[in-house]
């Protein structure tokens, strides 16, 4: 199986993370991704590439273009104003209820104000590499698609940061651009087929159900920690099926604490008929390795082995499928789990 890799991913080095009212260590750190580079650059099945670069239109087709402007010049204006400072996070964030009745509202001018605008949360810290790196992944999909829909049965791309929090206008939850939803508009909009989206990160993937929620062409199907207890606690609950033309293209999958691997496993087969019966040309699978049963910031309970049947279930679909890397981290543990579902699709 094709491996597409950028060392772009490095320049996106945060060293806090401010989070459960404390400041500590950042979960989402470069030693994730360069883990699972090492365990798969060991292991002869896999054959790593670098992505070719494919510009914004791809992301402003998804994304907001005001998105994409302050997150490349967001960090240059901020550190202007407050030399010294290595991460940007919000202290304001610009909420619609601010304005009830008054007005719609626009972007503030001032930096401090626009961070607060564009950002939904205060895990997700800005840094003077950051833009480089998220568009880095953003290209790592892009190639892995392209290797899909020239033939490959499977390709994988080490996308590093994630992108399935990211909503077409607000970044957070590690997230700058949406790398998995990207992809599936690329591929529905150039080949003009249907397009699922298999969500397994631990956390329920709000940017992507956002970016689809009222489109028939893309189905998004995720399994993930009940919304009640878990984060992003806004949505991903049973009931939201869709809107509109989407009505019915949006399957949630909410897991109770410590789900294992038969219950895991149960619920992921379910999804795959559901997934089935769409009858999209193309999977893209949004691969966080946080269900493991010792990641540090999740609660279920699935198991390296686990990992290599999801893969198998995944594989019978038969489908072409683009994985892109989500969350997981549990760094020790990271790599074998990539390998082991990567293996069980089939690398
Ligand atoms: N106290 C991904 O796995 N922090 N993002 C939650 C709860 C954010 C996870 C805070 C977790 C984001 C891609
Ligand atoms: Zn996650």
């Amino acid at each position: 199986m094709k491996v597409v890799y950028t060392p772009a991913h490095l320049q996106h080095d945060p060293h806090v993370e401010f989070e459960t009212s404390t400041t500590h260590s950042p979960w989402e750190h470069i030693g994730r991704a360069e883990a699972i580079r090492e365990t798969l650059e060991a292991d002869s099945r896999f054959e790593f590439m670098a992505p070719t670069e494919w510009g914004t239109a791809p992301i402003e087709a998804v994304h907001n273009p005001g998105l994409v402007r302050f997150l490349s010049e967001g960090w240059s204006l901020y550190a202007a104003q407050n030399p010294g400072v290595r991460e940007v996070v919000p202290d304001v964030f610009y909420r619609a209820a601010l304005r009830d009745k008054m007005s719609e509202g626009r972007e503030p001018t001032a930096i401090a104000g626009r961070v607060g605008y564009w950002c939904f949360e205060t895990t997700t810290p800005l840094t003077e590499g950051t833009y480089v790196a998220a568009r880095g992944a953003v290209d790592t999909a892009l190639t892995t698609t392209q290797l899909v829909l020239d033939g490959a049965s499977s390709a994988y791309g080490l996308c590093r940061p994630p992108g399935h929090h990211a909503t077409s206008d607000l970044y957070g939850g590690y997230c700058f651009f949406n790398n998995a939803a990207i992809a599936a508009h690329h591929i529905a909009t150039t080949t003009g087929t249907k397009v699922t989206i298999l969500d397994v990160d631990y956390h329920h993937g709000n940017g992507t159900q956002q970016i689809f929620y009222d489109r028939d062409d893309v189905q998004y199907v995720s399994l993930h920690g009940d919304p009640a207890r878990a984060y992003p606690y806004s949505v991903g609950f049973a009931d939201e099926t869709g809107t509109g033309r989407g009505l019915g293209s949006n399957i949630n999958y909410p897991m109770p604490l410590r789900a294992d691997d038969d219950a895991y496993t149960a619920a992921l087969s379910d999804a795959c008929e559901k997934i089935a019966s769409f009858g999209a040309s193309t999977l893209i699978v949004s691969l966080g390795l946080d269900t493991y049963i010792t990641d540090p910031i999740s609660d279920l309970a699935v198991t390296t082995d686990g990992m290599r049947r999801c893969g198998e279930i995944v594989r019978q679909l038969a489908m072409p499928t683009v994985v892109l890397q989500e969350g997981g981290y549990d760094v020790n543990a990271l790599g074998a789990n990539v390998q082991s579902w990567l293996v069980g699709l089939g690398a």
